[in-house]
């Protein structure tokens, strides 16, 4: 197997098709789309393929992003996976700190190596760990000039059996977890959610008279997924 030597376990750089387990094939036939730089050596566990982002729709998330207040400085992605989003955040070069956080420690050292990839790591303060936990400890102290960033995960690909997503059954976190831990901490919020979101329940998060931001990234004439923007940023 190419490059399987001095790779830690459970990571993976398959050059072939004949390598990829059958239920990333997908994933892995879109390997330039999700990192240009694949072929440089861009590391991933199986699980990381079903939730990474699409380079292209990082970057834009990236760019629209970049229009919070200017007194936000820092940037936290609380579920980092293989690093779609924290590398676009740090090309983009509009933050002066990018906290990335990442439980599965095989996952982290992926987002970290590709980041090098990219020549970006050492922009990004990796966190090991329970978003939930470092954003109530460790960063404490940055969250008031954070905008959060969340892209959890949502229950595996089986997402697309329903027509209309429920975000409230998402899984391990709901999406009344991750907003009301999000937005105690910083009102500006961004979260990435499946493309059929049910967005009349999104909207109950929404104070009155407030407008809701929803903006569907798309590829190939097709949205990929969208963001839910809670807080104040422009639209571009
Ligand atoms: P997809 O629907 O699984 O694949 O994911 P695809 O090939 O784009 O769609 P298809 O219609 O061609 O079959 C679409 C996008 O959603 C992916 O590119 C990921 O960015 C994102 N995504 C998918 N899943 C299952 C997750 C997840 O659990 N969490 C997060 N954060 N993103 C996900």
């Amino acid at each position: 197997m190419a490059m399987a030597e001095g790779l830690p376990e459970g990571v993976h750089h398959y050059d072939t098709a004949e390598e990829v387990p059958f239920e990333i094939s997908k994933y892995w036939h879109q390997r330039y789309e999700i990192f240009s730089k694949y072929d440089e050596g861009i590391w991933m566990t199986d699980d990381a393929w079903f939730g990474v982002t699409p380079e292209p729709v990082a970057r834009q998330i990236a760019e629209d992003l970049s229009t919070a207040p200017k007194s936000k400085t820092v940037l936290i992605d609380c579920f980092a996976g293989a690093g779609g989003n924290a590398i676009a955040f740090a090309l983009s070069g509009r933050w002066n700190q990018i906290f990335a956080i990442e439980k599965d420690p095989k996952v982290l050292a992926c987002a970290k190596h590709n980041a090098e990839v990219y020549g970006v790591a050492k922009k990004i303060w990796w966190i090991e760990g329970d978003a939930f936990e470092a954003l109530r400890k460790r960063l404490k102290g940055q969250a008031k000039n954070a905008v959060i960033f969340g892209s959890p995960p949502w229950g595996g690909p089986t997402y697309t059996d329903f027509e209309v997503f429920d975000i409230k059954a998402m899984q391990p976190y709901s999406m009344q977890q991750l907003h009301d831990a999000f937005t105690a901490v910083s009102k500006d919020t961004v979260l990435y959610l499946p493309r059929t979101s049910d967005l009349q329940q999104v909207a109950k998060y929404v104070k009155k008279g407030d407008k809701l931001r929803v903006t569907h990234y798309c590829m190939h004439g097709a949205s990929k997924a969208l963001c839910v923007f809670f807080g104040d940023f422009e639209a571009t």
